[in-house]
């Protein structure tokens, strides 16, 4: 089967109405970043990151999946459709698609805060807690293991992220299909990942505004995800 690649940010899911980070509306307006998203912040004020976290988990269960994300499902029929986004909403399951990779973890996991306390503690104390959520964390929820503070199962400014570099590059032969979609491509290392497909024959780019630097390397479409992925799956499909 054809394989296709789609690597998306906050753009996708923007039509069900979440908001984006950098545009005006964007989420970063209501507070600082290193305030909610850093290790630090969770340090110097986690229920004020729980807020934060609670906000977005109450917001994502409520969208459904848009346009976009259905047209992407249904890309299955044809191609082995991996995804791989920055999002942290599960929109592209709810949509049906089988194989997502979530870059910057997901907002219906929890994990314990021992692996990423600042000093960090004793190796063999840290605890490998981590478990599906149905509604926000609340303080006061702790880990079941160790007892310490129950965090987001995301990845925050300055954590690490692991890059799925093995399985692009074993499949990376045999895409075809290649589109992003709906990132400002400014946050590392994810958007290094927009460099990894030069040799896909069918390379497009999605975005109502899309970043000056990527213009050299894609088929811009410039419009929305829900306006511009199922006219191009549909074009994908009828090939
Ligand atoms: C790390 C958490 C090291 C989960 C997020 C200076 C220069 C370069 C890099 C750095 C620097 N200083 C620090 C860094 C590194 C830093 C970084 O990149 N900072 C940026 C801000 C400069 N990166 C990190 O810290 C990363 N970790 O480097 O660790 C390390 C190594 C080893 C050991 C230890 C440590 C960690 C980065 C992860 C941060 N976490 N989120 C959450 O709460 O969500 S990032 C956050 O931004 C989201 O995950 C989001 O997905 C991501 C990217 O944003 P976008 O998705 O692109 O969203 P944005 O709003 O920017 O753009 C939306 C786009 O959609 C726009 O183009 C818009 O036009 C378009 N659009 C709007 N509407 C639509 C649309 N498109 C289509 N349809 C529409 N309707």
């Amino acid at each position: 089967m054809k394989k296709a690649v789609i690597f998306s940010g906050a753009g996708l899911s923007a039509e069900s109405g979440i908001p984006t980070f950098r545009s005006n509306n964007g989420l970063w307006d209501n507070y600082r970043i290193e305030d909610v998203t850093s290790p630090e912040g969770w340090e110097k004020d986690p229920a004020l990151v729980l807020d934060f976290y609670e906000q977005r988990f109450e917001q994502m269960q409520n969208c459904k999946p848009n346009a976009a994300h259905y047209a992407i499902a249904q890309l299955q029929e044809q191609f082995d459709v991996l995804c791989i986004t920055q999002n942290i909403d599960t929109l592209l399951e709810r949509a049906g698609v089988k194989n997502v990779i979530h870059l910057h973890g997901r907002i219906d996991y929890a994990k314990c805060e021992c692996h990423f306390l600042i000093p960090p503690q004793n190796i063999d104390e840290e605890c490998d807690y981590r478990s599906e959520i149905s509604k926000a964390i609340q303080m006061g929820d702790r880990c079941p293991k160790c007892s310490k503070k129950l965090r987001p199962d995301v990845v925050w400014f300055g954590e690490a992220v692991s890059l799925p570099k093995r399985e692009i590059r074993r499949i990376l032969p045999e895409v075809e299909v290649f589109i992003g979609v709906g990132t400002s491509a400014k946050v590392y290392p994810a958007s290094s990942l927009l460099y990894y497909f030069d040799t896909v024959p069918h390379r497009y780019f999605i975005d109502p505004d899309p970043p000056e630097h990527l213009r050299l390397r894609y088929t811009f479409l410039e419009g929305t995800a829900a306006e511009k992925i199922p006219e191009l799956v549909a074009s994908l499909l009828a090939k």
